[in-house]
């Protein structure tokens, strides 16, 4: 941890009275370089319909953060390309990954809400990061593995280089936390050794550029330029699974629309995917131990934990020992009551996409502003000549 930067514990969800959390302001624009202050930052694919998973898992935490931090909160379109180059409607996704935020109720005039393309500097960093990486650590990684399939070869040198991109994409504002799913952990331990090998490699540049923050790597006390940012992870849905297989991950590329709950679904889309959600012959255990092995029935009590802001516990003593014919249905009129209101601004926001456009190029505008003076010092710290 930096000296002279706030612990991880600043950082609460909504709701902690204990919270010693910076407050929402306007201290992103202040000229504080010289110290890691907290600040969220996380991001959203444009890459089709947002289900449940990136609800659970990314934006209802977004949402809890924004009272007691500094966020900001990206559609990283320029992700979008990596694994799908031509897109018919990306611009239509872009909005609709924004409608989201704010239908949630992230808040984009306390806050940032923008797209990743808007900034170049994303692009720029990603670059020096791409340098600073090594192809081994990429090659390692899980995401790219799924995707790429058997044919690696083939796969776009974007969809490589992504986790470069992403660390890019925090690091640009020097932000200290990312709320993400479960399946994005790799990815920010990547961030954090590109971080830190960027930190070590310039660490007499940075000195010398009187930029960065003394901090320990390790024992070894060394200056560096970066933060290495904090996952923020936990929560009783960190990986939600998909509805016929409790073993994979719910996906937005899944070919079953079955498989998961997208935030577009009305009403009976979802009472009919939980009543179809596979599941075993069991009724549900008497405690949480009895979950174990039992994917599909696991996978349901953290959605119903997760959606009514319980722990998984609270849910066993409440329904253990039911059958899943009274469980699916209690869980089924809660994922309407919670979703419905915001499936309902989405569409509103939707239809109007000036407003949408307004939001995003204001927020496009203020992180620039930021993302500018981070990106001047890491020209200044490599060497470039500006
Ligand atoms: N199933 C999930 N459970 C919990 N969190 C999830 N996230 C995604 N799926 C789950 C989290 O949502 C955020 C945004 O994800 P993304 O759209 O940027 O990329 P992704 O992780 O690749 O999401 P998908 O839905 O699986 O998309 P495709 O099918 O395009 O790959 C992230 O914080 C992610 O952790």
């Amino acid at each position: 941890m930096a000296r002279g930067a706030r612990s991880p514990e600043d950082i609460t969800p909504a709701g902690d009275a204990e919270s010693r959390a910076l407050r929402p302001s306007n201290s992103l624009f202040e000229d504080d370089m010289n110290t890691f202050k907290p600040l969220v930052f996380s991001g959203v694919q444009p890459t089709g319909n947002l289900h449940l998973g990136n609800y659970l898992g990314a934006i209802r935490k977004f949402v809890a953060l924004q009272e007691n931090n500094d966020c900001i909160y990206c559609v990283v379109d320029l992700h979008a390309i990596t694994a799908q180059l031509v897109h018919d409607d990306l611009r239509g996704q872009i909005r609709s990954i924004a409608a989201a935020f704010i239908a949630s109720g992230i808040d984009p005039k306390k806050h940032i809400v923008f797209n990743q393309s808007a900034v170049p500097q994303h692009a720029e960093l990603a670059w020096v990061f791409n340098c600073v990486a090594r192809i081994g650590w990429m090659n390692r990684m899980t995401q790219f593995k799924d995707k790429a399939g058997k044919d690696r070869e083939n796969a776009s040198l974007g969809l490589l280089a992504y986790p470069s991109l992403m660390a890019a994409d925090i690091l640009v504002y020097r932000a200290t936390h990312v709320p993400v799913g479960d399946d994005q952990k790799q990815h920010l331990e990547l961030a954090r050794d590109i971080a830190q090998k960027f930190n070590i490699d310039f660490q007499d540049k940075i000195r010398l550029t009187d930029t960065g923050v003394d901090m320990v790597v390790g024992e070894e006390p060394i200056h560096g330029y970066f933060p290495l940012v904090e996952p923020l992870i936990d929560g009783p849905a960190p990986r939600v699974m998909s509805l016929r297989d409790g073993t994979k991950k719910m996906s937005k590329s899944d070919p079953s629309d079955l498989s998961r709950i997208n935030l577009m679904d009305d009403q009976d889309e979802i009472l009919k995917k939980i009543r179809k959600a596979k599941t075993d012959p069991e009724g549900l255990p008497s405690d949480v131990e009895g979950l174990k092995g039992r994917p599909e029935a696991d996978n349901l009590v953290g959605i119903y934990a997760a959606l009514a802001d319980k722990t998984k516990e609270q849910v066993i003593a409440e329904f253990g020992g039911q059958q899943f014919s009274v469980f699916k249905p209690a869980l089924a009129d809660l994922a309407v009551h919670v979703l419905a209101p915001i499936t309902t601004e989405m569409r509103r926001l939707m239809d109007d996409t000036t407003h949408i456009d307004a939001i995003l190029r204001d927020g496009g505008e203020r992180a620039r502003a930021r993302a500018e003076k981070v990106m001047g010092e890491v020209f200044d710290i490599v060497g470039f000549l500006r």
